[in-house]
């Protein structure tokens, strides 16, 4: 293990980043921050030029100062094609294709397919995506080795997993231990020495580059599987008339037991997608998948605590706080609010009224996020007059309702709170809180 004490490049040391998304933009403002000159490479042309004439458009405004503050200098070109570098970083998506139930490495391939042949001997790439375990050295390794002139034993190849958690970008990324493995010694060394020139946690070595695939899937995994213990826990304290959080909050009293939240799933790039990775060269994946379709069933679970309340969501206004995978940030990337939302479309037995589509009004409210592909409505364009409310996302905006508004200004006193947002107040606001 080393790290702790960044010290930078020197200005000589060039570092090209593949992929200018949610991690690589981060990292390659990382670099050039800290004395080394980085190439950002992306394929879309169209990205690189909004990159030049409006800067970063994070939601996170130290982040947005992080990266503009390098744009535009000699310590960040943008690039279309990959050029010679000291280090090659792929920061590219590796999206999960259902239909071959297998990860869908092509953005991967083909990063590698155009740094071949700039590899020039003694060169490192370091694999940051999420990825399979042996995608490293077979996938990469090979593809690197076939575009190429240069055999594997000539330059390093190692991966080390992205530490990126929206809402912390930065400080995550700048502060959080990271884990590298090489496919041998020296590929691991070179890793470990680059990212410790950056990062102020601490560098953890992998014995290859498989077991630091298969660390970052392990990561991901467990929180889904935890997420899920305390998902289907609440849906059976419910059962026991018990509500849910205030009991795990005095199961956690105990040194060993720590109880995650219940909630109405699990969003965002990484823990709806990493767990399935692990399925693709192991049967052993039972509680893992299961966790999974706890998780991903989270959202028909809160449409029947809502329709419980509601007698039938039929004709019924219903005012969707939240459409972010979570609080206080604009991401809805696999949002359970907006799955939520698609159910409420889908007939059941007790919507379909006459035959028809079912006459549900949606109104959705979401203070962070601006563009989701749903009409999203003004605070009170939602609430007033509503039948039922549901807290899809614990934003600190919505923990600052007062109740006895809220409860004046709708027309039924239904509220569904898959968030835990909620106290005493609402109900003795004569709010029907059903709470997860
Ligand atoms: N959630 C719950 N209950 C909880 C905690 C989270 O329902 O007690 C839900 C959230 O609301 C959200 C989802 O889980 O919908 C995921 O949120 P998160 O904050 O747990 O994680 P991500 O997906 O934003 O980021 C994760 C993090 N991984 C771990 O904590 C192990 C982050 O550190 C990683 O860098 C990131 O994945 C990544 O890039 O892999």
């Amino acid at each position: 293990m080393t790290g702790g004490s960044v010290h930078g490049g020197d200005g000589t040391t060039t570092v090209s980043v593949h992929g200018l998304g949610y991690v690589g933009l981060p990292t390659a403002a990382l670099f050039a921050n800290n004395g080394y000159t980085v190439y950002g490479i992306d394929t879309q042309p169209e990205k690189l030029e909004r990159l030049r004439t409006d800067g970063a458009d994070f939601q996170e405004a130290e982040l947005n100062d992080y990266v503009d503050r390098v744009l535009g200098t000699d310590a960040l070109h943008l690039r279309e094609r990959p050029v010679a570098s000291d280090y090659h970083l792929i920061c590219v998506p590796t999206p999960f294709d259902h239909d071959q139930d297998a990860a869908d490495l092509s953005y991967v391939r083909a990063a590698a397919e155009g740094i071949a042949p700039k590899l020039r001997p003694g060169d490192t790439v370091v694999v940051e995506s999420t990825v399979p375990p042996g995608t490293t050295a077979n996938v990469v390794g090979e593809t690197l080795e076939r575009n190429g002139d240069l055999l594997r034993e000539a330059f390093n190849l190692a991966f080390c997993p992205e530490t990126v958690l929206p809402g912390s970008i930065l400080d995550e990324l700048r502060g959080n231990d990271r884990i590298v493995g090489g496919i041998d010694d020296e590929a691991t060394a070179a890793a470990r020495d680059l990212f410790a020139g950056v990062v102020d946690g601490a560098i953890h070595t992998a014995p290859d580059a498989a077991t630091a695939e298969f660390a970052k899937l392990a990561q991901n995994t467990h929180r889904d599987a935890n997420i899920a213990i305390a998902n289907e826990l609440a849906k059976v304290a419910r059962d026991h008339g018990v509500v849910p959080r205030p009991a795990f909050e005095l199961a956690n009293e105990h040194p060993r037991v720590d109880l995650l939240h219940p909630g109405p799933g699990v969003g965002g790039h990484c823990l709806p997608v990493d767990p399935l990775y692990l399925g693709q060269h192991s049967d052993h994946v039972a509680l893992i998948e299961h966790a999974r379709a706890v998780n991903d069933g989270m959202v028909y679970y809160v449409r029947d605590l809502l329709e419980d309340g509601l007698g039938s969501l039929a004709d019924a206004s219903i005012a969707v706080f939240g459409l972010a995978y979570k609080g206080n940030v604009a991401d809805t990337r696999n949002s359970p609010a907006t799955r939520f939302v698609e159910t409420l479309g889908e007939p059941t037995a007790k919507v379909a009224t006459d035959g028809g589509e079912p006459a549900v009004d949606v109104r959705v409210h979401d203070p962070h996020v601006e563009e989701a592909g749903v009409d999203l409505r003004t605070e009170s364009a939602a609430l007033d007059g509503a039948d039922a409310l549901v807290f899809m996302t614990d934003h600190d905006e919505f923990t600052d309702l007062d109740p006895t508004t809220v409860a004046e200004r709708m027309d039924d006193n239904v509220v569904v709170d898959a968030r835990g947002l909620t106290d005493e107040s609402w109900h003795e606001a004569g709010l029907d809180v059903r709470r997860l």
